[in-house]
């Protein structure tokens, strides 16, 4: 939807409101919850498989995302629309993922008010060492939170961890996370405890 549409969508029912009275303050909050609330975005289709870690992190979080393919080197203006509508959709922080001279994010980080999250593409011919430079190496006054290559799960608990700053429900959620983590690792130092590095090593 373009920022004109929105606006039309949207805008007329707001100065409606009093009105509405209750019953439209309840609809109000419920679309605002199911706005998203991170945008996704990546150079090609053949970033999806690292993307879609990205967003396996937010639908396990209970975040609402939009996700598309753009590219701003094959496709300025339509980038140029997206980017700039993103604030006016909702969106709180894109997560960007592109490969070789990876420039998506860094315009993002351009043109979009909020946080960007980078994610570099490993690459057949530079190993993804093209993109992570392109990406994280934004002039000062731009930044683009840059993840490693293909850390697209990391993106997306970067971007749950940005959101939880004011949203005391889902900080719950990132805490409780982190505890499975641990609580991974503390298995499987027991379990090496109890068969030794042999028999451990035999069952990998
Ligand atoms: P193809 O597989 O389509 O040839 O793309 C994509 O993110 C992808 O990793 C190869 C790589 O080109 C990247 N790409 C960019 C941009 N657009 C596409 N880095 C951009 O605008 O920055």
């Amino acid at each position: 939807m373009e920022l004109r549409e929105f606006h039309s969508a949207f805008g007329n029912a707001d100065r409606g409101c009093s009105s509405w009275g209750g019953q439209y303050d309840h609809e109000k909050r419920e679309r605002d919850e199911m706005m998203a609330k991170v945008g996704i975005v990546m150079g090609s289709d053949s970033d999806m498989p690292v993307m879609a870690k990205a967003a396996e992190i937010l639908d396990r979080f209970g975040i609402e995302y939009e996700m598309t393919i753009i590219s701003a080197h094959r496709e300025p203006d339509i980038f140029f629309q997206w980017a700039k509508a993103a604030e006016g959709k909702g969106i709180k922080v894109i997560i960007a993922g592109a490969g070789k001279a990876a420039h998506l994010p860094g315009m993002c980080a351009a043109l979009f008010p909020m946080p960007v999250i980078g994610i570099p593409m490993k690459t057949s011919d530079l190993g993804g060492v093209d993109s992570l430079y392109s990406i994280v190496q934004m002039p000062s006054g731009i930044p683009v939170a840059t993840v490693a290559i293909n850390g697209g799960a990391n993106a997306g608990i970067l971007a749950a961890k940005m959101l939880a700053v004011s949203d005391e429900e889902l900080l719950g959620r990132v805490k409780a996370y982190a505890e499975s983590l641990k609580g991974d690792v503390v298995k499987k130092a027991e379990k090496l405890d109890q068969i030794g590095y042999k028999e451990y090593l035999a069952q990998m």
